[in-house]
């Protein structure tokens, strides 16, 4: 999955994407490097970030769904908290809703069944605005993965087919450093919720604690570093900003955990 912000304020592509041709442009550049969703979003979840208008997050990510619809094999996903952005945004050609909030706003199960659409639950503590000031659990894995199996059991309740959903335990959402790091050394625990995992660790602070690294964009080694462990765990979506190299990443581990070539039988 491809990160494609159209926002100003983004922590790492914030302000790139503005001009709606620019972030077509980009989005067509991740797909040809062997994105398989595109994930367009109108509003930055960064700690701290300021929320925005339904009608801003149309204006932001509508002229973009609209470039790219109809690229040939890719899954057009929109980032959005809203059911009104996501209602828009299924009907200008996206197919999956990949929610911060895992279905707070009380209209989203209702718009996500209505389009017959995918989504992607992610587990979030707090807000965006005050997310960060201390958090706490006891035992995070758990806490999170009680918190998904939830979250599923809500949106199946609402009527949307268990085999639309994907879960995310959201990363730096709600979570300090040790919080991280727990969730992704036990990440098998959240294959026990028995739906495809997705993961965004791409470029965040927490590898900017790890490594000293400040600036997102140099955070490269560390996120595919990440995105081999998650992999050789079992996640199935990489929500990523650099698609060639994680590609890459993906293909070399997953032929050495085989010990064979793609393509080849088992024991040729
Ligand atoms: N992280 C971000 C946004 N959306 N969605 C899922 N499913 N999982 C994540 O970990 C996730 C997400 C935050 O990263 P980014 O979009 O790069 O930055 P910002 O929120 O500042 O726009």
């Amino acid at each position: 999955m491809g990160v494609l912000n159209v926002t100003p304020d983004s922590f790492s592509d914030g302000g790139l994407f503005r001009d709606p041709r620019r972030a077509v442009a980009w989005g067509r550049r991740l797909a040809a490097a062997g994105a398989d969703i595109l994930d367009v979003g109108g509003e930055s979840t960064r700690p701290g970030a300021a929320p925005v208008s339904v009608a801003e997050e149309l204006d932001r990510v509508l002229p973009v769904l609209e470039g790219l619809r109809g690229l040939r094999d890719v899954v057009l996903s929109i980032d959005t908290r809203k059911a009104a952005v996501a209602r828009e945004a299924l009907r200008a050609g996206a197919h999956l809703v990949n929610d911060v909030s895992a279905f707070r706003d009380p209209e989203m199960a209702g718009v996500v069944r209505a389009a017959g659409a995918g989504a992607v639950l992610m587990h979030m503590r707090g807000e965006p605005r005050t997310m960060q000031r201390d958090p706490r659990y006891d035992d995070v894995v758990a806490e999170v993965c009680t918190a998904l199996r939830e979250a599923v059991v809500r949106a199946r309740a609402a009527g949307v087919p268990e085999e639309a959903l994907l879960v995310d335990p959201g990363i730096g959402f709600g979570k300090r450093l040790e919080h991280n790091l727990q969730l992704l050394h036990r990440l098998p625990v959240l294959r026990s919720l028995g739906r495809p995992l997705c993961l965004g660790a791409s470029r965040k602070s927490f590898l900017g604690q790890l490594t000293g690294e400040e600036v997102p964009a140099r955070r490269v080694p560390a996120s595919l570093g990440v995105a081999a462990w998650a992999v050789l765990l079992g996640v199935e979506i990489l929500r990523v900003h650099d698609v060639p190299e994680t590609r890459q990443v993906v293909a070399a581990v997953t032929a050495v955990a085989r010990g064979r070539p793609s393509g080849e039988e088992a024991g040729a």
